[in-house]
């Protein structure tokens, strides 16, 4: 029988990534849920993803659902570090063990949403002309989904192939024999890197701002370790929760002020060979808030460049100047030894920037080059760009873009004032990225449900936040960021990746005991900063 009007359920799910895939799962226990995708499979992150490299840098125990004690019990990972093919494989099972993908429309991307103020539900449009009304929506839209592609001129001029990291081909890319430019030296470079170059007949790296990485130390799973692991899971996970980032890493109590120059550098020199990816960082209890006891860490990282890499020119260009850590670490598996390689260039496309395609190559203020393919490790227009990106509309009939015009502003990283009942999983000043992504996901999905329950229990139509409340948490946001280092490099972080992105810090790094203590205050304290009717 056709159906009159839209389609109605009680809540609509953006996006089917890790915590998409579970928000379906915790919601529709008790409630109608659909879920739109604009992927063609599960896994967010971990389906668009799959650049030579891919890989998490969170050991695999952490990085994995926590919420079906089966789930964690049974699921085997191969190593410490996930591969993207082992991640998207574990969210696949995930869908099918607990009969997901029924709440999910593939390849159908939500296009525009509507708020009726009068009956207090969303009207949700998608790309294949789906119609649908709910009283919530939950956007799980990802902090790192939106790609940044430079608007360099003349792309459609360029006769081989150019590609954004997140656009490589599910069947893989043969570069065997191929000229290839990668253009980017964020994480996604860094790790791209050494498995471009030993395929390509040469690679270009054109590097705009170096990156420090250290070696991911991936090994084989120890069974050992993982049992013991699957022993103490849910106290682990708990434990997880009262830590900064939500993962059990050695944060030490001791200045590298206090240290001696050999104390320092036989704690460094652990740090690295410790083969867990941010122990740098974590070395010393300062790295990321002293300056001073910062550039301990970054000159030996700094001194580690100028060891692997055999062209002193090319290890000074490859030097970051920056405090470490202030953009994300890099994580890898042979980045500074593949410029030893006959067949790798280091371009620096800071003093002479890339400025168009041309049909054979790119060109920059200082040369031409030839290429059969061009990589685009260009990174994402991160944190706001995947909710942007959707005409989302609405009390006053304001957007979500026009909104944060000039940043964004948020509730705890969860509401937007003016857009009641639309609730965001790692939305802007959030964690996201700072934290444990899949196990802080569960929190604050959980949180939301929560309180989508209590105040359905209580006949509560409609929860909104206000322009004040924004600003409080706005404040938060801005001190937590400005104790840091962050601020002295540009980076996604603070929205300076992009030129003319606007806002301030996208990220809440008060550490995550601090952000779930404020989430659960407020609802505690009569639902502070909130408005409900
Ligand atoms: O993106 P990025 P990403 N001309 O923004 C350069 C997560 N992640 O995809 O630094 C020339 O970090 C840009 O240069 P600059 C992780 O959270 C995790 O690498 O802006 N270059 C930069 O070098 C990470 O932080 C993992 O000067 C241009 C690069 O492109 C986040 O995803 C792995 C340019 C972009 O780096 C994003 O990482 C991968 C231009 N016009 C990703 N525009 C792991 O878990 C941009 N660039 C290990």
């Amino acid at each position: 029988m056709a159906q009159d009007g839209p389609e109605q359920f009680d809540v609509v799910v953006i996006g089917a990534g890790f915590s998409g895939l579970y928000a379906i799962h915790r919601l529709r226990q008790q409630h109608s849920v659909v879920c739109f995708e604009t992927g063609d499979g599960v896994g967010g992150t971990w389906y668009w993803n799959r650049y030579p490299g891919a890989r998490v840098d969170i050991i695999s125990v952490e990085y994995s659902y926590g919420f079906d004690e089966a789930l964690q019990q049974e699921w085997r990972w191969p190593e410490y570090f996930s591969a993207q093919p082992a991640l998207e494989e574990y969210a696949n099972h995930v869908a099918d063990r607990f009969d997901l993908r029924k709440h999910i429309r593939f390849s159908n991307p939500v296009t525009r949403m509507r708020f009726d103020g009068k009956t207090n539900r969303w009207h949700v449009h998608t790309a294949n002309g789906d119609h649908v009304e709910a009283r919530w929506v939950i956007a799980a839209t990802g902090a790192l989904h939106a790609p940044n592609e430079p608007a360099w001129p003349g792309r459609e001029l360029f006769q081989g192939q150019v590609l954004h990291t997140t656009q490589w081909p599910r069947e893989g890319m043969d570069l065997t024999g191929k000229r290839v430019a990668l253009i980017g030296t964020g994480s996604t470079g860094v790790q791209a890197t050494p498995i471009i170059a030993e395929q390509a007949a040469h690679l270009h790296l054109f590097q705009r701002t170096p990156a420090y990485s250290m070696p991911s130390g991936n090994r084989p799973l120890d069974p050992e370790f993982e049992a013991d692991w699957k022993a103490n899971y849910a106290e682990r996970r708990q434990q997880m929760l009262q830590t900064w980032g939500v993962s059990l890493i050695d944060y030490p109590t001791y200045s590298a002020l206090d240290c001696t120059p050999e104390q320092q550098n036989e704690i460094l020199e652990k740090a690295w060979r410790s083969k867990n990816a941010f122990q740098l960082l974590t070395a010393f209890s300062d790295v990321m808030v002293n300056p001073a006891a910062n550039n301990v860490v970054a000159e030996f990282a700094r001194n580690k460049i100028r060891g692997i890499v055999k062209d002193p020119k090319t290890a000074e260009l490859l030097c970051p100047t920056y405090p470490i850590g202030a953009k994300r670490l890099g994580n890898d598996k042979g980045y500074y030894e593949a410029f030893n390689r006959d067949n790798v260039t280091l371009v620096d496309a800071k003093s002479a920037p890339i400025v168009a395609f041309t049909a054979k190559g790119l060109r920059t203020t200082e040369a031409e080059y030839e290429f059969d393919v061009i990589i685009l490790a260009t990174g994402f227009d991160a944190v706001t760009g995947a909710m942007s990106r959707i005409a989302i509309e609405g009390v006053d009939g304001q957007t979500v873009a026009e909104r944060w015009r000039d940043g964004p502003t948020t509730y705890l990283g969860a509401m937007i004032a003016g857009m009641p009942n639309l609730f965001m999983i790692h939305g802007p000043l959030t964690p996201a990225a700072q934290a444990q992504m899949i196990t802080a996901g569960e929190w604050q999905i959980n949180w939301t449900a929560d309180i989508i329950e209590d105040l359905e229990s209580r006949g509560v139509a409609r929860i909104d936040t206000t322009p004040e409340a924004e600003q409080w948490w706005a404040q938060q946001v801005d001190a937590a960021a400005a104790m840091t280092v962050h601020n002295l490099a540009d980076s996604w972080y603070n929205a300076k990746n992009i030129e003319g992105k606007k806002g301030g810090f996208m990220i809440y790094i008060g550490g995550f005991p601090e952000y779930t203590r404020a989430c659960t205050e407020a609802v505690a304290g009569g639902y502070r900063g909130f408005v409900l009717t």
